[in-house]
């Protein structure tokens, strides 16, 4: 199946193949993604599309010395497939395999571990002059960036840093005319007229013999005409924009003519200047479902059949109902009753389930691109204004926002909400992406109203509660089905926990979804002859003091359970406020995120590898109170 892909084991090997081979090569490749990622959850149609690009970069430059940055990396997998990992490829995204983004641990062609759109341009750029202060000028330095990432503000300030310092950096802009969902702004407006344009490369001549008959006479006329060229090439393709930046635009091409791909690298090659080559692709090239529906095969689910030529015939949808979609009906429930509320997203729609809003409020939906930082910003506007702006943004990806989050929200005390979804670990997309910071970021502002569900009962009541606060609320969730703790539940007030048991030996106290868990953990000890609380703790910021150091006085152990580092995490917060009421904190067990990279896997194999599940959790009660049977006036019969 793999005949000359298996002979592949590095880009070396590339320049061994004929045109021939090579398009079988691209063939192979095809085949191989779609027969590990019929498997498992993965990205799909961006890797699809960048197939012959890859191929064309690795014979065109050398990335032993020279410097490839693929754009966020989720579109790595072609580049792995020829960079020694074709045997491996079976595991991506499984623990202890390889990585779904670019992992310099796995191989010398990975150069950052990324996961984030927009910073290619400046790493790479970055390379172009560390190599040059170290003795090597002659490296070239080229960023792939999708036009989804485009619009990233961080993608311009490089532009305009590249443009500045004038060396020779390469930026192809991998054009498909979507991010996750179709792109949007003004900038994909910009492209368009470069791809509706006829005169572009292939017609190159035609554009030069146009432009040579503007009638000029003289030398003022020879410098005016490559004046107009110049100006009305750029105008004409669209690209005027990055002709103003510095660079040098050539394009569009065809970015799946594997030899027209490797002829413009070649000239672009040794052009002195930032060089911008605009190469166009189609998102999910080779698998016709793919191409025809770009968002869903972004990350499509698991194949449950696939046909000749790569046809996928059906893929298998999963029933249960994620925080996300209880999170999305909430707010557009809240939508209908409250015209003051807006969502904006950056470029999350498919992810944070948002279609049905996008839909039905398109005055009140905003996707601003991947530009969490002016998302933020943008949000702080509206509330201003008087508006209820929800900011519905993964918590990796706000973290891009902090300054924002900062400055125009907290510093204002403006009621902007935050819905950070996918907070704590996210599972096979790994360490770029597990939400773990944002507890920290959160509570450290002043203002900042800090939430978690403890399950599906909570999270309505919760956005109510944030639509109506006068201040900015974030509320974080897992990406996780929805469970349900049976209770009466309380209704959400400031800073308040919910006690769901109370227990004398030990209390385990939740912060978010781990709260069922803290539920089993306390029924399976207590089956055991211990008296074991929960708290469902509900606020991190403010904390509920009158329950919570409560706990910390009357019992002898109190273990924190969230799914966020523990650095400046629920836990520091209650032994901070512990400590500032002058308590005894050494019955304070802290569980959650360590202060290393978690890596990728599946999210409960992660979760029980910290220690964060069931059996993880009766364990630490069981160890601590061990190590305290004097507490007890007697020894506890510890099992493992
Ligand atoms: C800062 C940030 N925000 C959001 C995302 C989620 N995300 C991953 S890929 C993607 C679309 C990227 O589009 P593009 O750059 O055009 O690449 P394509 O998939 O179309 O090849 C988005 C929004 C991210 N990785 N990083």
């Amino acid at each position: 199946m793999s005949e000359i892909l298996s002979t592949i084991n590095s880009p070396q090997d590339l320049h061994k193949l004929n045109d021939a081979q090579l398009t079988k090569l691209t063939q192979e490749m095809r085949d191989e993604l779609v027969r590990v990622l019929s498997m498992r959850p993965a990205h799909f149609a961006s890797n699809l599309g960048v197939v012959e690009l890859c191929v064309a970069l690795h014979l065109t430059f050398d990335f032993r010395k020279d410097r490839l940055i693929w754009d966020t990396g989720h579109q790595i997998y072609p580049h792995k497939l020829i960079t020694g990992r074709f045997k491996n490829f079976d595991s991506i995204r499984t623990k202890g395999g390889l990585m779904g983004y670019p992992n310099p641990a796995e191989s010398e062609y990975d150069l950052f571990m990324t996961g984030h759109a927009g910073c290619a341009a400046s790493t790479a750029l970055g390379l172009k002059l560390g190599d040059e202060l170290t003795g090597h000028p002659e490296r070239y330095s080229i960023a792939v960036v999708g036009d989804g990432a485009l619009p990233s503000g961080i993608v311009f300030e490089a532009m305009n840093n590249a443009g500045h310092l004038g060396r020779k950096f390469l930026m192809v802009l991998n054009d498909n005319q979507m991010s996750i969902c179709p792109r949007v702004g003004a900038m994909a407006t910009c492209l368009d007229r470069a791809r509706l344009n006829p005169l572009y490369v292939g017609g190159k001549k035609q554009l030069r013999s146009i432009l040579s008959k503007v009638p000029f006479v003289g030398d003022f006329a020879n410098q005016a005409v490559d004046h107009v060229r110049d100006g009305l090439k750029a105008l004409l393709t669209g690209g005027m924009l990055f002709e103003e930046l510095g660079f040098h635009y050539v394009g569009p091409i065809d970015g799946h003519d594997l030899p027209t791909l490797r002829h413009w690298l070649q000239q672009v090659k040794d052009v002195p200047g930032p060089v911008l080559l605009h190469v166009l692709t189609v998102k999910g090239q080779g698998v016709p479902q793919a191409s025809e529906d770009p968002v869903t095969y972004h990350t499509p689910p698991v194949f449950e059949k696939i046909g000749p030529e790569r046809n996928i015939i059906s893929l298998k949808r999963g029933g249960s109902k994620a925080y996300t979609d209880a999170v999305s009906t909430a707010l557009y429930e809240i939508m209908t009753e409250d015209k003051r509320v807006s969502v904006i997203t950056a470029a999350m729609c498919q992810g944070n389930k948002l279609e049905r809003i996008r839909s039905d409020f398109p005055d009140r939906f905003f996707d601003v691109g991947i530009c969490e930082s002016h998302g933020v910003a943008f949000a702080a506007g509206m509330a201003k204004a008087g508006a209820k702006p929800v900011v519905d943004i993964y918590s990796t990806f706000l973290q891009r926002s902090f300054d924002q989050i900062f400055q125009e929200v907290s510093l204002q005390n403006l009621p902007v909400i935050f819905t950070m979804d996918r907070a704590g670990l996210t599972g096979p997309d790994g360490p770029t992406h597990h939400g773990s910071y944002d507890i920290p970021y959160m509570r450290m502002f002043p203002h900042m109203v800090v939430m978690a569900p403890g399950d599906e009962h909570d999270i309505v009541p919760m956005l109510r509660f944030a639509v109506d606060h006068q201040g900015p609320v974030g509320i974080r969730y897992p990406k996780a089905n929805l469970e349900r703790v049976e209770r009466a539940v309380s209704p959400i007030e400031l800073g308040q926990a919910e006690v769901h048991e109370w227990g004398s030996d030990a209390m385990l106290v939740a912060f978010g979804t781990l709260f069922p868990v803290c539920v089993k953990a306390a029924e399976k000890l207590r089956q055991e002859g211990l008296d074991i609380g929960v708290i469902n703790a509900r606020f991190c910021k403010p904390l509920d003091k009158n329950t919570l150091l409560r706990a910390v006085e009357e019992c002898p152990l109190v273990i924190t359970v969230e799914e966020g580092v523990l650095e400046g995490g629920f836990g520091s917060a209650l032994l901070e406020a512990s400590n500032q009421a002058g308590l005894d904190t050494r019955g304070i067990v802290r569980l959650g995120l360590p202060d290393h990279f978690v890596e990728h896997g599946e999210r409960a194999e992660l979760l029980a590898d910290l220690g964060l599940d069931v059996a993880g959790i009766c364990k630490t009660v069981r160890t601590n109170l061990e190590k305290r049977p004097s507490a007890f006036g007697q020894s506890l019969a510890i099992e493992d």
